[in-house]
């Protein structure tokens, strides 16, 4: 599968950015494309000029909203986001168009942290602005949700996230939901933790993407999974997760193994990757919630065959008992098996109630606030009805 990312804010541009590198990483090791274009939008041009893949001239690094905010972002108010990307819309979506293959993408990924200013306002208006120029192709967003300590400490980000989520259901055609704090390593400082963080979000559409795209027989498998069957996969609230297991680095270990231990170790091995796989999920949910499932797995080609890909199908029946599951194997991996999961059509996320049902208090509390601070201001206003002005 083919797409076009296009990433809005800080956080949205970083993640484009490492999907430009899995681009350059797929065509080194496997010669073939699965970006046809990567873009990053912001109101910031430092940002912007901070990235390290996407090309470095002004129709990949987009600046919007450069008369309104000077260059230096919108400070959080996804409103203004959202304003400025609706005035440069043309800009965005011009620039889309001259992706050097633009006419084999299959699919637009779109990209932001849902608790700034202009990725979270920015996204669903773009999204918007490219379904009315390209009806035929679907749109993906990927949600960054924010980390722990800022939900806690800062009321603008559940607010934010919660106008972003909301905009966003109504315009793409799934979203994948992505929550930053599962993704902590607390032995990492935070500069590290968001280049390490970046990386584990973009590397489970590595195989995803690249085994629709095969055209070497011995790396296509008995059962391909190409960009038809993601999009039949995708819709509404969605997650992504991968897990992998290694194989014994002796050929005679394996050997061993493989004739004194009844239970199919490679079975096995598959049921260890999809567990993890599924205690990886981008976001914490419950599998049965699930209206569609796809999974795919890799590993060397002498390692898979019918059996495992049949027993993994009948595990994941178990957990997803209403989903339609597609699978498939990609004869790709060395050394190890790993499968990629996705789990789509949530019927619920406890992460986007939260924030709704948090937003709509927020929003209460904030009219009552304003109230209040009105009639202090009317009242001072009051005190000083006899005093001569100056003007
Ligand atoms: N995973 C990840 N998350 C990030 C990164 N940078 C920021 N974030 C998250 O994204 C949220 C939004 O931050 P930014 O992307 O900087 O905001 P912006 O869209 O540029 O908006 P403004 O700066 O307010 O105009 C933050 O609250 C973080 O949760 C990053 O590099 N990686
Ligand atoms: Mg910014």
């Amino acid at each position: 599968m083919k797409v076009v990312v296009v990433g809005l804010g800080q956080c949205g541009g970083r993640i484009a950015d490492e999907f430009a590198r899995l681009n350059s990483q797929a065509r080194r090791q496997r010669g073939i494309e699965i970006v046809t274009g990567a873009f990053a939008v912001n109101t910031d041009a430092a940002d912007l000029s901070g990235l390290k893949t996407i090309s470095p001239d002004y129709q990949h690094r987009i600046l919007i909203g450069g008369r309104r905010t000077g260059g230096h972002g919108v400070g959080k108010i996804n409103e203004l986001g959202a304003e400025v990307a609706r005035e440069d819309a043309d800009k965005i979506v011009d620039a889309i168009r001259t992706a050097k293959h633009f006419f084999e993408t299959d699919a637009f990924f779109l990209v932001a942290g849902i608790a700034g200013g202009t990725g979270s306002g920015a996204i669903s208006i773009v999204a918007q602005m490219i379904r009315e120029r390209y009806l035929d192709k679907p749109i993906y967003a990927m949600a960054i949700l924010p980390f722990a300590h800022e939900e806690e400490t800062e009321e603008r980000s559940i607010y934010n996230a919660a106008t972003c989520l909301k905009s966003l259901y109504q315009t793409v055609d799934a979203t994948f939901l992505i929550d930053n704090q599962r993704y902590v390593r607390k032995d990492f400082s935070l500069r590290n933790n968001l280049s390490k963080i970046n990386s584990l979000i973009v590397d489970p559409f590595y195989n995803l993407l690249c085994a629709g795209e095969e055209r070497k027989p011995k790396h296509i498998g008995a059962k391909m999974v190409d960009a038809g069957d993601i999009i039949q996969s995708l819709a509404g609230w969605t997650v992504i997760g991968y897990g992998k297991s290694q194989l014994p680095i002796f050929r005679w270990f394996n050997f061993f193994l493989r004739n004194f231990i009844k239970k199919s170790t490679e079975t096995h091995r598959g049921i260890q990757a999809m567990d993890e796989a599924i205690s990886e999920l981008s976001v914490k949910c419950a599998p049965s919630d699930s209206s569609r499932a796809l999974y795919l797995i890799s590993g060397p080609a002498k390692e898979m065959n019918m059996g495992l890909i049949k027993e993994l199908a009948d595990y994941l029946r178990g957990m997803s008992p209403q989903a339609v599951i597609r699978n498939g194997d990609y004869p790709r991996e060395r050394g190890l098996i790993d499968v990629t999961l996705i789990l789509s059509e949530l019927l619920t996320v406890d992460k986007v109630r939260a924030y709704y049902e948090k937003a709509t208090g927020i929003i209460h509390s904030l009219k009552g606030r304003r109230g209040e601070f009105e009639n202090k201001l009317k009242e001072i206003d009051e005190l000083a009805k006899d005093i001569p002005s100056l003007l």
